[in-house]
């Protein structure tokens, strides 16, 4: 029986997220792909703010990736994709706070940087958010190779689809993730690794071609 419906645009880094957490969770669920660029009158009206990932469960309407996966974890509670020990929840929401309020916004600015000057400027800053995740986040968690440890959580999910599409971040702005991140480099290899990143995985050509003219 299909108990969840998502809707998504397969782009979208922030409907991958939640359809990561479903996979891993093993929950049915039905895909509705959205076209952002002409989206339906009736999709409108799902989606308050037109965005997806918007899930609908039962009569729930429920948007905004994290608090969609937050939602899942609650409902569909094994396996868990949270620690168990209250600290460690706290650090899982800490850095996923830090993904959506640091990583992102930079993300997309140097995505749209497109000459000398600003991808030199804001390269340098996604450098240092790349280190403190590198020497603050990943290194707490001993040999990984997730951020919590052995087992994969929320918070993995919620960063890994921007790593996805590095490539296009290398290709455009000439910030590679080098080996100057081996934590990091572990980690995106774990990511990779795991049945739920393949069996939605895009190649690099895919956000190449995506990012082409993005501001
Ligand atoms: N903070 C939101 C961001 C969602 C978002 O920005 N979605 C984009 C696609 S990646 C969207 O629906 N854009 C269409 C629009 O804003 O009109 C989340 O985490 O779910």
């Amino acid at each position: 029986m299909t108990e969840i419906e998502i809707f998504s645009a397969s782009t979208c880094p922030f409907a991958q997220r939640s359809r990561l957490v479903l996979i891993e969770k093993d929950v049915p669920f039905s895909l509705t792909e959205i076209d952002l660029e002409n989206k339906p009158d009736w999709f409108l009206k799902i989606s308050p703010q037109g965005r997806v990932p918007v899930i609908r469960h039962a009569k729930a309407v429920i948007w905004e990736s994290a608090v969609i996966n937050e939602y899942l974890e609650e409902v569909f509670a094994d396996p868990p994709l949270m620690p168990q020990v209250l600290e460690d929840r706290a650090r899982a929401r800490i850095w996923v706070t830090y993904a959506n309020d640091t990583l992102v916004p930079l993300f997309y600015k140097l995505m749209a940087a497109r000459d000398e000057a600003s991808q030199e400027k804001v390269g340098a800053k996604m450098a240092l958010v790349l280190e403190f995740i590198e020497k603050e986040g990943l290194a707490q968690a001993g040999d990984g190779p997730y951020f919590l440890g052995r087992g994969p959580t929320l918070t993995d999910f919620t960063f890994y689809p921007f790593f996805e599409r590095w490539p296009a971040i290398a290709h455009y702005s000439g910030l590679e993730l080098s080996d100057t991140y081996p934590r990091l480099e572990k980690w995106l290899a774990a990511m990779q690794g795991r049945a739920s990143v393949q069996a939605i995985a895009n190649p690099g050509d895919f956000y190449i071609r995506h990012y082409e003219s993005y501001d």
